[in-house]
């Protein structure tokens, strides 16, 4: 049972997809009994499409997918869905618009957040541009998107963009990384004042030694504002003897200075133990990129990608969660 009201303070979402938590079950995030919710080869030429975003849009749902093709190139594509469940995606990558053709120059785009921030839905997601930095682009419609910049310098990765200014400005996560398969990385908030230059770095949080989030983690969906503070869903990774394991946390964060973390789980809320998220191209991962919420109900609907092959879904409550943020914390 519940012993805190936390308000979530958004916008209604009545058609959010919901499924009550199990019967017997105590789980703090439950998964969909129907997951996962898109098929690897849901597209024609789609190898796998994961790690991907949706969003409320025009009374149902949008949103960008990464879609790795059977060349194995990785893409962004539009999708949208009536329930938010069941999708259909557009068989062409985006077109961004750019008004420089430096950034037209494509090397890979995967791993999209979307974000809804005063007029226009934002796009983020990791740009390879002589590396994997942060793109940030927009949208009014998912149909016609305009790529605005490289937020940094490369080597960066899960650019999270918060849904409204801070302290006037706007302001991201991301995770500073390298090239490759990167073994580190802590979360960075950062400010800009036009969405192009980012600065006034601060950092937020780091891995914790030999647990769930040892290796690296990042911030995974647009943090959802709360009268407690920001609640920020997080993948954390652990190297174990057969590669990389890919889990959920999640913090709480001090609303106007978010680099302050309040709370922290310690244990994980979801790790990979499920067969589509146990098997795939990329076995053992659970990556959490968008939420879903329903203010007046605390309904909490995560996507996130299941073995870097497919997309699900799982709920939580924001009193459960918070109660359970709370009393497992460790900073
Ligand atoms: C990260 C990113 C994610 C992927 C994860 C596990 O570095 O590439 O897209 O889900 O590795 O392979």
């Amino acid at each position: 049972m519940s012993n805190t009201h936390t308000t979530i303070i958004g916008p209604a979402l009545p058609n959010i997809p919901w499924q009550p938590r199990p019967a017997n079950s105590e789980a703090v995030l439950w998964r969909y009994s129907e997951n996962p919710i898109i098929p690897r080869d849901l597209l024609p030429r789609s190898n796998s499409i994961f790690n991907s975003a949706a969003v409320p849009f025009q009374g149902k749902f949008a949103g960008v997918f990464r879609v790795d093709d059977t060349r194995r190139i990785m893409n962004l594509h539009s999708g949208r869905s009536e329930d938010g469940i069941h999708w259909t995606l557009s068989p062409e990558p985006i077109a961004w618009e750019c008004a420089d053709p430096e950034l037209a120059k494509f090397e890979h785009r995967y791993d999209p957040r979307v974000c809804w921030l005063e007029d226009r839905y934002y796009v983020t997601w990791c740009n390879g541009y002589h590396g994997p930095t942060i793109g940030i682009g927009y949208t009014h419609d998912f149909e016609k998107f305009t790529f605005i910049e490289n937020a940094f310098l490369p080597h960066n990765r899960n650019g999270v963009l918060f849904p409204r200014k801070i302290r006037g400005k706007y302001a991201m996560f991301s995770r500073p990384s390298d090239t490759g398969h990167t073994p580190f990385g802590d979360i960075f908030y950062s400010e800009s004042p036009d969405m192009i230059h980012w600065g006034n770095h601060r950092f937020v949080m780091k891995p914790k030694g030999w647990t769930w989030q040892s290796t690296k983690i990042g911030a995974g969906p647009t943090p959802i504002e709360t009268t407690e503070g920001w609640l920020l869903i997080y993948h954390g990774v652990l190297t174990s003897c057969n590669g990389f394991v890919y889990s959920m946390g999640a913090a709480l964060l001090d609303l106007d200075q978010p680099w302050k973390v309040i709370y922290r789980t310690a244990p994980y809320l979801l790790s990979p133990q499920t067969l589509y998220e146990c098997v795939g191209d990329v076995p053992n991962v659970a990556f959490p990129c968008a939420a879903l919420a329903d203010a007046p109900t605390g309904r909490i609907a995560i996507y996130y990608g299941g073995a870097d092959t497919v997309t699900a879904l799982a709920f939580t409550q924001v009193d459960l969660l918070l109660d359970f943020i709370k009393a497992n914390s460790e900073l």
